[in-house]
């Protein structure tokens, strides 16, 4: 009944105003006898005029967001091959602008020039080809040369040579966690597939194949700086993209194909945190955590820890409700500290069988096994029903 009563008020509304512009209408006769639709002389200066403030605006915006938004760009890589990657950016974000720069210009200028007069006619001519072929010839040249030299820098980056010495991790992106997994001291992933996943062996390693003794399992990436790492890439699920911005990298994890990767990090995570555009970064992210923690405090909430820089490898493909919080730390580590780290860390092989000798109802072990069983039966039960 409400809602019956609110769509005749809406209805009477609308009449209403349907009304009121038709008073509105004849009150103006007689104001304004020039009822052409035809523009004038005045409309096509007004017209022209408008034109330059809008170019002006874009110039006026790009300058603005450049300085506003500018030092929120990824600054100094910390991989080799960034360097590279970040050249091949700002060319094509130079030319980019210059071009767009002069064409807006001649754009806007050749409008408020060539603006509508009264008593003048457009002159029409079918076609110049000499005029085609300056505006075809020249984009044409130019976007050869960037692609060329793309294609080139491409190439470079995507090479691996097998003999190269290189340290091989596997990269495992699933929802919505990443895991790593290192080929240990002879360089040599174990075999692994989807339906060895079972307890502790949460990436299906083949704990049969010799490959997969010497394997490490971690949740923490962990590189030396100055030496190459061979990222080998899986996905249990769905499409993940493995994104290192830091390290301008990135590839998409494809469930069911191992595809790869290999950068290598030329500053350490403390060295990154020492640069001075990344100590005033975090600074400023502290100052505004600072402020928050304010406002958290007053209404009785705990305040925010403070921020410290670490190397991220982030999901970069929308792969479910979780995805924004796919991520996995990367501390590039110097050699030394590599070394202890990796001898540290407890082998796959041994948390296999730990796992396997805990008693039933703990995770990984018996229970977990059982459950399996269970649930194949099940299936048969269903399947012969
Ligand atoms: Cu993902």
């Amino acid at each position: 009944m409400t809602s019956l009563l609110v769509i005749i008020v809406l209805v009477l509304l609308a009449v209403a105003l349907w009304q009121l512009t038709k008073i509105f209408d004849l009150t103006q006769v007689g104001a304004n006898p020039d009822k052409s639709e035809v523009a004038t002389d005045v409309d096509n200066n007004i017209q022209g005029y408008l034109n330059f403030g809008f170019l002006a605006f874009i110039y006026i915006f790009f300058i603005y967001g450049l300085f506003k938004w500018g030092p929120l760009v990824l600054h100094t890589p910390a991989s080799e091959h960034g360097l590279e990657v970040d050249r091949l950016m700002n060319i094509t974000w130079v030319l980019i602008f210059i071009v767009q720069a002069i064409t807006q210009a001649l754009l806007h200028y050749f409008a408020f020039k060539y603006r509508g007069t009264k008593d003048t006619k457009a002159l029409f001519f079918a076609d110049n080809n000499k005029l085609e072929a300056i505006w075809s010839g020249i984009p044409a040249v130019v976007l050869a040369g960037l692609i060329l030299y793309g294609l080139y820098a491409w190439t470079n980056i995507m090479f691996v040579d097998e003999d190269e010495d290189t340290i091989v991790i596997e990269i495992y992106a699933q929802q919505f966690n990443w895991k790593a997994r290192y080929s240990g001291e002879d360089n040599v992933l174990g075999k692994a597939n989807v339906r060895l996943i079972e307890g502790v062996n949460s990436l299906g390693v083949d704990m049969a194949d010799p490959y997969s003794q010497d394997d490490i399992v971690v949740t923490e990436l962990h590189i030396p700086k100055g030496k190459k790492i061979h990222f080998k890439m899986r996905s249990q699920d769905v499409l993940h993209s493995a994104y290192f911005p830091y390290f301008r990298a990135q590839m998409n994890c494809v469930p069911g194909m191992v595809t790869e990767f290999a950068f290598t990090p030329v500053l350490t995570t403390d060295e990154y945190r020492e640069l001075p555009y990344m100590i005033k970064k975090v600074a400023n992210i502290n100052d505004l955590r600072a402020k928050k923690s304010l406002l958290l405090v007053a209404k009785g909430e705990t305040a925010l820890d403070p921020y410290t820089f670490d190397y991220l490898l982030l999901c970069n493909k929308i792969c479910g409700a979780s995805h924004y919080n796919m991520q996995m730390k990367v501390i590039v580590d110097t050699p030394e500290d590599y070394k202890k780290w990796v001898s540290e860390q407890a082998l796959l092989v041994s948390q296999v069988k730990e796992a396997k000798a805990a008693p039933a109802g703990v995770e990984g072990g018996v229970k977990l096994d059982s459950t399996k069983t269970n649930d194949t039966t099940a299936v048969v039960k269903m399947a012969m029903k």
